[in-house]
């Protein structure tokens, strides 16, 4: 299992959280999401790592912006 966190900008309800928490929820191989709104910080589980390019597609699918780090 590998943990990593993402920050994810746009987002500013609860609407948005469940958007982007279903959206990389759906990804291949992903165990759990989790939220935080007013940092924007997005924990996700996943069997393996995902690659950057398929987090940032889930995310923008969603309609909100990856922050690259
Ligand atoms: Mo409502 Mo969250 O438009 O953007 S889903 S504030």
């Amino acid at each position: 299992m590998t943990t990593s966190t993402y920050q994810v900008s746009g987002m500013t309800c609860e609407h948005c959280v469940r958007s982007v928490t279903e959206e990389i929820s759906g990804l291949e191989g992903v165990q759990a999401v989790s939220v935080d709104l007013p940092t924007g910080e997005v924990t996700v589980e996943s069997a393996n790592p995902l690659p950057d390019r398929v987090i940032r597609a889930a995310v923008d699918e969603a309609g909100y912006q990856l922050v690259e780090s």
